[in-house]
C-alpha cells in the first residue's frame, strides 16, 4: 500500500500544503494553524528519525513544534494513509494548485486565483499549461494581474523548469561567499554606513534559502540604484523606494532592505528573523502594548500609538524587558521565555575551541578512503595560526582488503614514530595520535588490538552499508563504540545535505550509552554534513552528552570551516561545557583515557 512509503519529505509536503490550503480558506482566521503546519513541516523535514519509527515508540513528542492535534494528525496519516480532518481542509481546494507552490514567487492565493480562473485542473499538466496561457497573453488582462505579473510568471516558470525550484537550498559557506561578494560590493556606495547580511545566513542555518542584506543609509535611493546594477545580477525582480530584489546569474535571490542608522536596530532585528520567532516576539510584544515592525516599536500610551527609535538590536530587545538573543537560537523553540526568565544560554564561541581533531594529512597509509592533501607539518603550523593548543590526526584506517594485519600494524607503526619525531621538533603545539577507524557492518572496528594498541585513541565512523534498520544499525554503532579506545563518534548521523537523509539510528539509546561510557559525539562541520545537526545537538545537549567539534579537514583551508561546526553546536543551545574540545590539553587528554 502506498502510504506505507510514506517518507518524511513526503509527509512534510503533505503539511506544507495543508498550511496553503488554511491560507486561501481564510489566512487571518487561521493564523496559528497556518504557522502550526509549517513549523512542524520544518521540524518532520529536519528530523533524521522517520516519523513513523517516532510514532511506533511514542516519541512524536520529542520533535519540536508537533503539538497534541497535529500529533494525533500524523498518527492517523502513518496508520490509514489519510487524514479526516485534511479531507476537510482539502475540500473545494483543487489539486492542480500544489505543483505551483514549488514555483518561486508563487504563494497560495496566486496560485488558486490562476488555477481557478482558467479551469486548470490536472496536477500533472498545470505548469505546462499555465506557462503557456501566460505566452498567449491571457493573464495580463485578469483583474489585479497586468504586464509585469505576466512576465515574471513566464520567467518563474521557466526558472523553475531549469531546475531553480525554491526546493534546492544552499550550503551555509557557499551562500555566506556568495553574500559576502554582495556585502563588499555595496560598501563601495559612499552612502552605505554599515552592511549586514541577515536572515537565515545570519541565524547560521546549515542550508540557505536567499540571501537577505540589511544597509543603513540616510540615502535609501542611492543604495538602491547602486544594488540593482550589481554586476552579476541576471535581472531585478523587484525594486521600491527602500527595499529591492534581484535575481543572480546563479538563480538565487537577494533581498535588499534599507533603514536609517536612528532605526537600523529594528530593521536588523526584523530581517534577522526567523519568522517564527517575530510572530512568537509580536504577539507577547502587544500584551505589553507594544507594537513591532522594521522601522521602529510603538508603545500604546492613553490610545495612541508613539514611536520610538530602535539604534541597535540590544536597545530592541531591552525595551521588551528581554535580554539580547543571540541570533542562532532565534527559531521560537524556547529562547524568548528562556530570555524572559534570564535564563538564556552562554552559548560556546569560536574562540573557546582549543583543537581539532579531525585531521586528515597526507601520511600514505594506503586507506580505502580518501588521504589528506598536506603534511602534517603543514597542518600543525596552520592549527598553531589558528591559536590551537592541540591537533588530532585521524587519517582513514589502512584498506583493510588491500593489506594484511600485520602490513596495517607495520604502518601504523611508522606513521607512530613519525608523529614521535614530530612531537620532539615541533613544540608550539600537542599532538594527539589518533585514527578515524570503520565500523564494519557486524559491528567490529575495521583494525585489530593489537594495531589499535599504538594508538591514543580513535574516531569511529560509518562509511559503508548504510541500509541497515534503526534496530541493527544502532547495534553496530554502539558495537564499535564499546571498543574502550573509540572515544569519539565521527559524523554520527551520516546525513550529506540536499541528497542523503541520515542512516537510521536510534539516538535515545547511543546518548545513554555515551554518558554511561565517557563517549563524545562529533560535530563535523563539512559543509554539506554538518552532522550531528542542530536538533539532535540540542536533544544531547538536554541529555548530558559530550561532544566534540571537528572539521574533518583534507587540506588546509579547510580547518578554517570549524566555525560553522561551532554555529551549529550554538543552534543546538550548546554551552562551553557541553564540548570536550574547549578543554585544556592536559584535560582533555585525561577523558580521552578515561
Ligand atoms: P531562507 O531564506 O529560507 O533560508 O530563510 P530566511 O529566514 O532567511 O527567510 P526569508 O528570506 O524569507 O526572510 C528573511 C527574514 O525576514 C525572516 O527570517 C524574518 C523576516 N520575515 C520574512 N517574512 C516575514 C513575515 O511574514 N513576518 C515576519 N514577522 N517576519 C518576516
Ligand atoms: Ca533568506
Ligand atoms: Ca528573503
Ligand atoms: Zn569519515
Amino acid at each position: 500500500m502506498l502510504f506505507l512509503k510514506m517518507t518524511n519529505h513526503k509527509i512534510a509536503q503533505i503539511l506544507r500544503n495543508v498550511a496553503a490550503a488554511y491560507t486561501i480558506k481564510n489566512q487571518t482566521k487561521f493564523r496559528f494553524q497556518i504557522i502550526a503546519y509549517q513549523k512542524a513541516a520544518d521540524a518532520i523535514e529536519n528530523s533524521t528519525t522517520e516519523i513513523k519509527d517516532l510514532i511506533k515508540e511514542g516519541k512524536l513528542e520529542t520533535l519540536p513544534g508537533i503539538g497534541p492535534s497535529i500529533k494525533s494528525h500524523l498518527e492517523e496519516l502513518v496508520k490509514t494513509g489519510k487524514v479526516k480532518h485534511f479531507a476537510w481542509v482539502f475540500k473545494d481546494i483543487p489539486e492542480s494548485l500544489f505543483p505551483l507552490l514549488e514555483i518561486p514567487g508563487f504563494g497560495p492565493k496566486t496560485a488558486y486565483r490562476l488555477v481557478r480562473e482558467f479551469n486548470l485542473k490536472d496536477p500533472e499538466t498545470v505548469v505546462s499549461s499555465l506557462e503557456n496561457i501566460a505566452k498567449q497573453d491571457k493573464i495580463a488582462n485578469l483583474d489585479g494581474f497586468g504586464d509585469k505579473s505576466q512576465t515574471e510568471i513566464i520567467t518563474a516558470i521557466e526558472d523553475y523548469k531549469a531546475g531553480k525550484g525554491k526546493t534546492s537550498r544552499m550550503p551555509l559557506p557557499f551562500a555566506s561567499g556568495l553574500a559576502q561578494k554582495l556585502v563588499d560590493y555595496l560598501k563601495t556606495s559612499r552612502d552605505a554606513i554599515e552592511v549586514y547580511p541577515l536572515g537565515s545566513l545570519r541565524r547560521m542555518v546549515s542550508t540557505i534559502g536567499d540571501i537577505d542584506i540589511a544597509v543603513s543609509t540616510k540615502n535609501p535611493r542611492e543604495i538602491i540604484k547602486h544594488f540593482v546594477s550589481y554586476p552579476y545580477k541576471e535581472r531585478i525582480i523587484e525594486q521600491g523606494k527602500e527595499t529591492a530584489s534581484i535575481l543572480l546569474s546563479s538563480g538565487r535571490q537577494v533581498d535588499l532592505m534599507t533603514q536609517t542608522p536612528g532605526s537600523f536596530g529594528s530593521l536588523l532585528q526584523h530581517f534577522t528573523g526567523s519568522k517564527n520567532h517575530n510572530v512568537h516576539l509580536r504577539e507577547y510584544a502587544l500584551q505589553k502594548k507594544f507594537s513591532l515592525s522594521e522601522h521602529g516599536i510603538k508603545k500604546k500610551v492613553k490610545n495612541e500609538w508613539k514611536k520610538q527609535d530602535i539604534k541597535t538590536e540590544e536597545e530592541f530587545y531591552k525595551t521588551l524587558g528581554l535580554d539580547w538573543i543571540p541570533p542562532e537560537i532565534r527559531e521560537d523553540t524556547g529562547e524568548i521565555e528562556a530570555s524572559l526568565a534570564k535564563k538564556l544560554p552562554v552559548l560556546v564561541k569560536l574562540t573557546d575551541i582549543k583543537g581539532d581533531l579531525h585531521i586528515h594529512s597526507n601520511f600514505p597509509l594506503e586507506p580505502s578512503h580518501d588521504l589528506g592533501n598536506n603534511t602534517m607539518e603543514e597542518m600543525l603550523k596552520k592549527a598553531h595560526q589558528l591559536g590551537y593548543e592541540y591537533i588530532g590526526f585521524s587519517e582513514h584506517n589502512p584498506s583493510v582488503s588491500k593489506h594484511t594485519e600485520d602490513q596495517i600494524y607495520t604502518i601504523l607503526q611508522k606513521r607512530k614514530e613519525k608523529i614521535e619525531q614530530i612531537k620532539s621538533s615541533i613544540k608550539n603545539i600537542r599532538v594527539i595520535n589518533l585514527l578515524e577507524v570503520d565500523i564494519l557492518s557486524n559491528g567490529n572496528l575495521s583494525i585489530d588490538n593489537k594495531t589499535l594498541g599504538l594508538l591514543d585513541a580513535v574516531l569511529v565512523s560509518i562509511h559503508s552499508a548504510f541500509n541497515m534498520n534503526r534496530q541493527t544499525m544502532t547495534k553496530r554503532i554502539l558495537s564499535g563504540l564499546s571498543h574502550p579506545k573509540a572515544k569519539i563518534l565521527a559524523h554520527p548521523t551520516g546525513r550529506l545535505l540536499e541528497s542523503r537523509p541520515g542512516y537510521e539510528v536510534d539516538f535515545g539509546k547511543i546518548f545513554d550509552f555515551c554518558k554511561k561510557n565517557n563517549k563524545a559525539l562529533e560535530v563535523n562541520a563539512w559543509p554539506t554534513r554538518l552532522d550531528l545537526p542542530d536538533i539532535i545537538v540540542r536533544e544531547a545537549v538536554n541529555n548530558d552528552v559530550k561532544m566534540v567539534i571537528n572539521t574533518d579537514s583534507h587540506s588546509l583551508w579547510q580547518m578554517d570551516l570549524i566555525k560553522y561546526g561551532v554555529s551549529v553546536a550554538r543552534r543546538g543551545w550548546a554551552e562551553k561545557k557541553d564540548i570536550l574540545n574547549t578543554l585544556a590539553y592536559e584535560d582533555f587528554i585525561k577523558w580521552l583515557s578515561k
